[in-house]
């Protein structure tokens, strides 16, 4: 299905001045591998590809710069505008080649995109992600060589590594790092060290917008989004009902010739079907209903950590049915939509009425979320998949995080503004539902805490042993490499749990 995916969703790259062994790249992603070597000014670039067709588009050579990237770009258009006329660059990776051809790293600066990047030149490597850091990127660095890859696992067996500026160190992987949000770390290959450049920091400062305008300000940054997120096929949108994900699946099904796919995910316990099929029916999309058990769900948790690379148990409790949905859905890689992130600069997650706690929450969150890696593509990746997020578009986040508090809760309402600007599209009932996570609409946060309470945790520790199972998880399919399908979550919480016990005992 070419044109469907990113010419590549993840890689591991490797340059060196002598001539090391690079890692044997392991993935959770799905994909073909595309590898290549290349010699240049006495340094090798060794680059190992995961694509899913048509890996040229994700690397490109010009004079002595080489460009390697994952994922995508949304404002081709405007990006193109800064090239000399007649340039025609074949894919995102030569865009970005062009662009730092004539801008150097502040390039990085201009990209609205889902993306993490490696450019080599001379002797520098410069490693760059997206603003919401939402392609994981990691590295390993030391003279002489620079490591990096999508997937932290991919460093697993990499020699040890020295501190990076800016980028945070992996638990349980000494010397790899994870490079931020929106960065670009600029490293001479000679000492394997040097400095980090922020390309992107949320705005702080809040914006008075009549309602009229800020209604309509959110509608056409959120119909661009989806626009520039729509593949050569139809997409496919991860539906529950909420106003989140029934306006991605409005706006998809208006600016979709043909018909628009929606699936819903519920388990045994727990589903949001019947909200989610109002919304199918009123749009007529193709719409499929998925029920996990939730034994399968709770099977699932390790799948959930080898994907995501996260350490942050709430984070894992939204990710894990979402994770369990896309291993469920077969065939061909499929481009998917989803609402996640949108509570995040509404302050959907934050129930009551009053402002201050509502922007307090948001300006938390906004300094928080670097490093959850709850957009990681691999989510979607490990079944083949490629999902990407329209409110964490650069232009529509910038737009919704600084919108003054009262135009997010307004009228009894959460996310208001969003609600107004939907209103024409979605049924009136979808239009007013009250905010239900994940993690609640499938009865995720429920059945584990039922199995550590069923393992003898008590009420009062169960979040705790949840962080230590999720730590757990961790440790052995990212550190130490076991296939998740190998890992057993009851075993594992059986573990934690008399351990947890043990260090409760007093000595
Ligand atoms: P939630 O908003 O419920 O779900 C995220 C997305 O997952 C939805 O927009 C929808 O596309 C998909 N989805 C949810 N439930 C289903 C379902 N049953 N079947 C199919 N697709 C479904 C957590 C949350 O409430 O998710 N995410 C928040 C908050 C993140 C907090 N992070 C942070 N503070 N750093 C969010 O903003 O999405
Ligand atoms: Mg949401």
């Amino acid at each position: 299905m070419t044109h469907t995916l990113p010419a590549a969703t993840g890689f591991l790259a490797a340059v060196h001045q002598d001539g090391s062994q690079v890692p044997r790249p392991v993935f959770a992603t799905l994909g073909a591998l595309a590898d290549a070597r290349e010699e240049h000014g006495g340094h090798t670039l060794h680059t190992s590809l995961l694509h899913s067709g048509a890996p040229d588009g994700a690397r490109a050579r010009a004079g002595g710069v080489a460009v390697v990237l994952a994922g995508e770009l949304y404002n081709r258009a405007e990006l193109w505008s800064l090239l000399p006329p007649g340039t025609e660059p074949a894919g995102d990776a030569e865009l970005v080649l062009a662009l730092f051809d004539r801008y150097d790293l502040h390039a990085f600066r201009l990209l609205n995109g889902r993306f993490a990047a490696l450019v080599h030149t001379g002797g520098r490597v410069l490693l760059a992600t997206d603003h919401a850091g939402s392609v994981p990127l990691y590295a390993s660095a030391a003279p002489g060589r620079v490591l990096a890859a999508t997937e932290a696992k991919a460093l697993r067996t990499a020699p040890a590594g020295r501190p990076l500026p800016a980028a945070r160190p992996v638990r349980r992987l000494p010397g790899v790092h994870q490079v931020p949000a929106g960065t670009v770390l600029d490293l001479a290959l000679g000492s394997g060290t040097g400095t980090a450049h922020r390309t992107w920091a949320p705005v702080l400062s809040r914006r008075i917008l009549p309602e009229s305008e800020a209604v309509e300000t959110v509608r056409r940054s959120l119909e661009h989004a989806i626009r520039v997120r729509l593949g050569a096929q139809a997409p496919l949108v991860v539906l529950s009902g909420g106003i989140d994900s029934s306006s991605v699946a409005a706006l998809a099904d208006r600016l979709t010739s043909g018909r628009v796919d929606t699936v819903s995910m519920g388990t045994d316990e727990a589903d949001e079907f019947p909200q989610a099929r109002i919304v199918a029916e009123h749009l007529g999309t193709a719409h499929r209903e998925i029920t996990v058990p939730t034994a399968e769900l709770l099977r699932r948790l390790p799948h959930a950590v080898w994907a995501a690379e996260s350490l942050d148990p709430d984070i894992i409790e939204y990710l894990l049915p979402l994770t369990a949905l896309y291993l469920r859905l077969d065939g061909p890689g499929r481009r998917i939509l989803t609402g996640y992130g949108a509570d995040i600069p509404l302050g959907g997650m934050h129930r009551e009425d009053r402002l201050p706690a509502l922007d307090t929450a948001l300006a938390h969150d906004m300094e928080t979320f670097d490093g959850l890696n709850e957009m990681s593509p691999v989510l979607s990746g490990v079944a083949g998949h490629w999902s990407t997020h329209p409110y964490w578009d650069r232009d529509v986040l910038d737009v919704l995080v600084c919108l003054e508090a009262g135009l997010k809760r307004r009228y009894g309402q959460d996310k208001w503004v969003l609600r107004a600007a939907m209103g024409d599209l979605l049924p009136a009932q979808t239009v007013i539902r009250p905010k239900l996570g994940v993690h609640e609409g499938s009865g995720t946060t429920s059945s584990f805490s039922r199995l550590l309470a069923a393992a003898g945790v008590s009420e009062g520790r169960v979040h705790q042993a949840k962080r230590l199972v999720v730590q757990e998880l961790f440790d052995l399919v990212v550190a130490a490499g076991r296939h998740p399908d190998d890992v057993d979550t009851e075993r594992t919480v059986h573990q934690v749990v008399d351990r947890l016990e043990r260090t409760a005992q007093p000595a």
